[in-house]
């Protein structure tokens, strides 16, 4: 954890230097593979114990074949880069939050658009029907995905009690992500996209004064320092997911390859359980450390969800057909 923390501290390069210096001495046998693996969220993410946990998987199923360094936090690559770092084989593998690629593809973004699915149950068919068009468009960038795993339901934190989506007019909000900016303008916010690592910062400084994001990551982030309000409204259940570029995986061994695959599986479903049982218990530790958990009122939500509503039909327009067809495939299941 120590290193983590001093990596994230020091400079693009230096840092690249440091890592390969300690991956080298980490790595036993001549034999070995050793992999480094960037991922955008801070060490006590349950997303970032689980890749943790998928590595240790792995080296042991390979009997130290495969070691997989995690770097966390955004330290090796910020995490607008990660994608581009796997796909040019800069590094093997990477995890990075899904609907960031909607700019690539539509089709990507879906699970950030307004309650389309708020359930684990929706969010898990929702899955079902995008992994195979989400496959087919990695596929041509000679990416593969290994697994992934859905944040908890969205929820909005304020620093005044909101009743309605007039009241959110003029806000400052944190945003994450192209679906979520639109959200906030469509609420009349005005919307900054700021990582996860840098949330304290951007509250304490004034930048923000708001966000939508989960249980997790406000507790994470000591949102009570900064927000009083917290309202459930389980606006989307968006994923993360885990990437390996193709020719890095084929280069393994067979054996190796299998191992991965095994661990990612158990990866996939560690992982959404980890996500459920986070839910309730970070909602708590929101209460706990003196914010108002709210149920959001009728006027609220009605407001929420017309604009969720609009956002969805700008969203079918712009997937087209890959669109349809996950929304089929969404509906059939
Ligand atoms: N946490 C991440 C993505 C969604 C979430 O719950 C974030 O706030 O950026």
């Amino acid at each position: 954890m120590q290193w983590s923390k001093t990596i994230g501290k020091t400079a693009g390069a230096a840092a690249l230097a440091a890592v390969l210096a300690t991956g080298g001495l980490a790595s036993g046998g001549a034999s070995a593979e050793s992999w480094d693996m960037p991922t955008p969220y801070p060490d006590a993410t349950f997303h970032t114990q689980n890749i943790m946990q998928f590595a240790e998987d792995v080296k042991e199923a390979t009997d130290g074949a495969l070691e997989i360094t995690v770097h966390s936090a955004g330290s090796l690559f910020k995490h607008p880069e990660i994608k581009n770092a796997v796909r040019s084989r800069q590094v093997p593998i990477g995890e990075f939050f899904l609907s960031l690629l909607t700019n690539e593809n539509a089709a990507f973004g879906i699970d950030s658009q307004p309650f389309l699915a708020t359930t684990y149950e929706q969010a898990e068919a929702l899955w079902r029907a995008q992994a195979p068009v989400v496959t087919e468009l990695l596929a041509e960038q000679d990416l593969m995905p290994l697994y992934a795993v859905a944040w908890p339901p969205q929820g909005l934190y304020t620093k005044e009690p909101v009743e309605t989506v007039e009241d959110l007019k003029g806000i400052k909000f944190r945003s994450y992500n192209a679906a979520l900016e639109k959200f906030a303008q469509l609420a009349g916010m005005a919307p900054t996209q700021v990582e996860v690592p840098d949330i304290p910062q951007a509250f304490a400084t004034g930048r923000v004064e708001a966000m939508i994001t989960s249980p997790s990551t406000g507790a994470n982030s000591k949102a009570w320092d900064f927000v009083e309000h917290y309202y459930d409204i389980k606006a989307w259940v968006p994923k993360n997911i885990v990437v390996v570029n193709r020719k890095a995986f084929r280069a393994l061994d067979e054996s190796v390859q299998t191992a991965v695959l095994n661990a990612a599986k158990a990866a996939e479903s560690r992982g959404w359980q980890m996500s459920q049982e986070e839910t309730q218990a970070k909602t708590d530790m929101l209460s706990e450390n003196g914010m108002e958990v709210h149920q959001p009122s009728e006027a609220l939500m009605q407001g929420l969800k017309q604009i969720g509503e609009e956002m969805i039909a700008d969203w079918k327009a712009e997937a087209g057909p890959a669109g349809e067809r996950i929304l089929e495939a969404y509906q059939a299941d």
